[in-house]
């Protein structure tokens, strides 16, 4: 994380998004935004809501508000994603913001990010915060990229005929008269994102936390129903994944739009679950693992003699550098608290290092301490020593932890190898038993 300290400005490794939802309006919205904060690639900053329909009623917006906290909190992200509520009511006309948390969450995002980097706002319901917060700092128009579905694509033009527009015609046409960056996923094309709920069984029912609560959702919602079109995910599978959706340019009052005119469901479908599946090994592994994203700081980890963060592109990674002989390189983990009963573990990382042999002890590898209560070592000692790679490549080892073990944590470490490097880009431990 670089601080630029004229304007207080923040830069990130990862994308910063917004996600803007009427989700207790329809099935697909939490569906939609569980994918979205489970991107790795993205970092979501706010959760904020809408409602829908005519006429406004503010407790339309409230529930969205509620079930949002309530995928953050079921996701373990309290406290990382903020949830700010959106406007009461629509627009009273097409030039008259209504102020919000929402609109207002929007704003200072925008303002807060350097020169150059856009705020992703992801709307998956009717357009008033948006707009409104538009209208009420048209200076930030030029800092956000907007990834809409909305809008109608017919005959190659866009048109308001359609339900999220309909919930606010006037943002509705607000937001496609302003100058704003605008992605549009058309309703017409995303109702090819149909999805089968015995699919959704497999994958999420008995799987506990977000997992059961969407399927919770899809009962309570949708009840009966064996498919289901999830319109906001279509949007948001295009947006992570630009080959899955044929992406269009559109002419329209004088300014360029794009617009998806045609998604590969299929493709779309298998990337949904992938990320769907890791998303557990993360939440496991959560507590030693960091990756290339560094934008919320190393999780813990305390940077050693010898240790320090390198940026590669976009990727930044942990270096190592080699002591002089006899010393000490390393980079520590937090420590994990355990139960006391036997486990197995699964570490993992990427790393690339020109040592050419090591072993526990001596050279490039990860030390585990296993210990008891006491802080006295427990079980045999054991380590993941690290061979030989000029390109970032992959070890694993597992960690047995015996009966008894109370704390285990680990470090990354050069033992002698003066002058040699070891570079990590991932860590990451995982329970498997
Ligand atoms: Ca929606």
């Amino acid at each position: 994380m670089t601080l630029c300290a004229a304007t207080g400005a923040v830069a990130r490794a990862a994308q910063v998004v917004i996600v803007d939802a009427d989700t207790k309006n329809e099935i697909d919205d939490p569906f939609a935004i569980f994918r979205a904060l489970a991107a790795t690639e993205l970092e979501v900053v706010g959760l904020t809501s809408e409602g829908w329909v005519q006429p406004s009623d503010p407790a339309r917006v409230a529930a969205s508000h509620r079930a949002n906290r309530e995928i953050v909190a079921k996701m373990g992200l309290a406290g990382t994603v903020t949830c700010a509520i959106g406007a009461t009511s629509s627009m009273p006309n097409r030039h008259t913001p209504v102020d919000s948390p929402a609109a207002q969450l929007i704003i200072s995002t925008a303002r807060t990010l350097p020169a150059g980097q856009k705020l992703h706002v992801v709307t998956t319901g009717q357009l008033t915060n948006l707009a409104s917060a538009l209208l009420l700092d048209p200076k930030i128009e030029p800092r956000i990229a907007a990834y809409v579905v909305a809008y109608k694509l017919a005959a190659g033009r866009l048109t308001t005929d359609e339900f999220n527009c309909q919930g606010d015609p006037h943002a509705a046409a607000c937001v496609l008269a302003s100058g704003v960056e605008l992605y549009v996923m058309p309703a017409n094309t995303a109702g090819a994102y149909v999805v089968d709920k015995a699919t959704v069984d497999r994958h999420f029912r008995t799987r506990g936390g977000i997992k059961d609560y969407l399927v919770r959702f899809w009962e309570s919602g949708a009840p009966g129903q064996t498919h289901r079109t999830l319109w906001d995910v279509a949007l948001v599978e295009a947006y992570l994944n630009p080959g899955a959706a044929t992406l269009s340019t559109i002419t329209q009052g004088g300014r360029s739009i794009r617009a998806w005119t045609a998604i590969d469901k299929r493709a779309m479908e298998s990337d949904y679950w992938a990320a769907a599946d890791a998303f557990d090994a993360r939440a496991a592994a959560m507590p030693l693992t960091w990756d290339s994203d560094f934008s919320r700081g190393m999780r813990g980890w305390r940077l050693g003699r010898g240790a320090m963060l390198k940026r590669e592109g976009a990727r930044m990674y942990v270096r190592l550098v080699g002591p002089t002989e006899g010393d000490i390189a390393d980079c520590m983990s937090p420590l994990l608290q355990l139960d006391g009963a036997e486990h197995e573990y699964e570490l993992a990382c990427t790393y690339r290092t020109d040592i050419q042999r090591s072993g526990l002890h001596s050279g490039a590898w990860f030390i585990f301490y296993k210990l008891d209560g006491d802080e006295k070592s427990i079980g045999t000692w054991t380590g993941l020593t690290l061979k030989k790679s000029a390109r970032w490549t992959t070890a694993k080892a597992t960690v047995e932890i015996p009966t008894g073990t109370r704390t285990f944590k680990t470090a990354i470490r050069i033992q002698g190898r003066k002058g040699k490097l070891l570079d990590v880009r991932t860590v990451s431990l995982r329970r498997i038993r």
